[in-house]
């Protein structure tokens, strides 16, 4: 007998997927450098289905059937590649490579490029949710070609989360490294979500003076309405969690300084290189790299501002409120930001990807997943060209409703000396894409002064020069 499927690399991610698969039905060959991980899972979890288990790389091969789909769930990097030069010379024309693990998409393009030589199709695909996901039903954002989804869609759309409406969380999102470049993005959003959420939390503590456990509270409301999400939802949980060993809660005794990955590092560099402003996700990963200097913390701990005083009782349920307003009307610019990074990356490198089904596919089985991003695929497939979710009617209205409460929860954190960067990041952008003129005139002026770089004039076509040494007449450029 022959799998119809084959997962290599079989750490949490790797293994859980090759049981996703097994428990859809599939025939799953499976396989490891290291043997003895695919004996332990066979060990344990062999009676779930069908697996097929090899130890060498040719018998890995051998055991799929014709056009082999072989998923690759190794360490990103250069692990990946290593992989790929093992089991690329086995296989034939017509045979699938998925990448699962999670690759830059620049990575991605380039073995998709060097396999296409070989008539090997390579998928790169942006995989989320987790362990618990890859068991249950990730969100799965596939690139590669287009002949490769019509033989992989079908098994995806079985294994992947299905949303709210029974829809599988999986499309084929564009070529080469698509899927790659959306779960990045995707990362970079979360990051945002998570800063956003942490600032609210921090808000409701020293300016509404509220416990944790009333905080959890909060946010468990909240996730009842628009705010309804899995990151609301695993606040609330980590909030209310009590310490066992001091009996604390538990968010007193863990060390403040955030880590990460790289994921929504690489999304703001690849904003950077495509000129697209993501200032609310570039905000969160700047918090958690300003959070761990720890050093740079501790001398600037003398330094004069306001500790914030909390309000008295009857203020601090309005103005929690507030901060609900605010956390919603940041949450939609950050989507807006990372919504604008897919479209300008789809754009330069001719993807052609559908931003409503990424809202689409977003919607069970990643770390964002959310009611709102229902809304998102509304808002584009009633209007796929739309310039950006802030012109969605529904988006516009909510932040109008919003903002003047946005605005009083950032007058508030900044007189008690609470720092928000991702809601003020977020308040900026909204404000500087509504202004009717930007400042950037006078800088254009300052660039013009210091390197004659010109300028456009609001009434004549052309570019222009100004003689700042001279008798400051203009020249055209
Ligand atoms: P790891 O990222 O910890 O990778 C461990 C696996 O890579 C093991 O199977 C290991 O084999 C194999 N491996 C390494 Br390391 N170097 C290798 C090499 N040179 N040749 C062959 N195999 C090699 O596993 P993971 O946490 O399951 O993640 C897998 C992928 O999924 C990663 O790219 C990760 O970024 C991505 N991802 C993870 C999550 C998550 O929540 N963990 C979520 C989404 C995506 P060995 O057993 O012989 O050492």
């Amino acid at each position: 007998t022959s799998a119809q499927i084959g997962v290599t690399g079989l750490a949490v991610m790797g293994r859980n997927l090759a049981r996703n698969f097994a428990r859809n039905g599939y025939s799953v060959a499976v396989h490891n450098r290291t043997p003895s991980k695919t004996r332990a899972l066979i060990d344990e979890f062999g009676h779930e289905g069908d697996f097929i288990a090899t130890e060498t790389a040719a018998d890995f091969v051998a055991a799929l059937e014709r056009p082999r789909r072989l998923v690759i769930m190794v360490k990103a990097g250069d692990p990946t590649d290593a992989v790929i030069q093992e089991f690329a010379p086995l296989l034939e024309p017509g045979d699938m490579i998925i990448d699962g693990g999670n690759a830059h998409f620049a990575d991605t393009r380039r073995r998709e490029r060097e396999l296409r030589e070989q008539d090997i199709h390579f998928v790169g695909t942006g995989i989320s949710g987790g362990e618990e996901g890859a068991l249950h039903g990730p969100s799965i954002m596939p690139g590669g070609s287009g002949q490769s989804y019509a033989s992989l869609g079908p098994m995806l759309e079985k294994i992947a989360a299905k949303a709210a409406d029974a829809t599988p969380c999986v499309t084929h999102v564009g070529p080469d490294g698509a899927g790659h470049f959306v779960k990045m993005v995707h990362n970079g959003i979360e990051y945002a979500d998570m800063q956003l959420i942490a600032e609210a939390y921090q808000l409701l503590r020293d300016v509404a003076g509220y416990s944790p456990a009333q905080i959890a509270e909060i946010f468990r409301t909240w996730n009842t309405g628009r705010l309804d999400s899995y990151l609301i939802e695993i606040t609330a949980e980590v909030l209310s969690h009590i310490d066992a060993a001091t009996g604390k809660p538990f968010v007193d005794v863990v060390q403040d300084q955030a880590e990460q990955k790289g994921t929504g590092r690489w999304t703001v560099q690849i904003a950077l290189e495509l000129g697209v402003p993501v200032s609310g996700i570039a905000e969160a990963v700047f918090a958690r790299s300003l959070s761990g200097h720890t050093a740079l913390r501790e001398a600037s701990r003398g330094l004069a501002g306001p500790t914030a005083k909390p309000l008295g009782e009857s203020e601090s349920a309005a103005f929690a409120d507030q901060v609900e307003q605010a956390l919603y009307a940041s949450k939609i610019v950050s989507y807006t930001q990372g919504f604008h990074e897919i479209a300008a990356g789809s754009a330069e490198y001719d993807w052609n990807i559908d931003l409503g089904a990424i809202a689409s596919i977003w919607r069970g089985g990643c770390i964002i997943r959310a009611a709102f991003l229902d809304r998102i695929r509304a808002a584009y497939d009633a209007r796929p060209d739309l310039p950006s979710l802030l012109s969605d009617e529904t988006f516009a209205q909510e932040i109008a409703a919003a903002q003047e409460d946005w605005r009083a929860v950032l007058v508030a954190a900044t007189n008690q000396g609470v720092p928000t960067p991702g809601f003020a990041a977020a308040l900026a952008y909204y404000d500087a894409l509504r202004a009717e003129r930007l400042p950037a005139a006078l800088t254009q002026g300052q660039r013009d002064y210091f390197g004659a770089h010109t300028y456009r004039r609001t009434d004549r076509e052309g570019s222009f020069h100004t003689l700042w040494g001279a008798d400051r007449s203009e020249v055209p450029a």
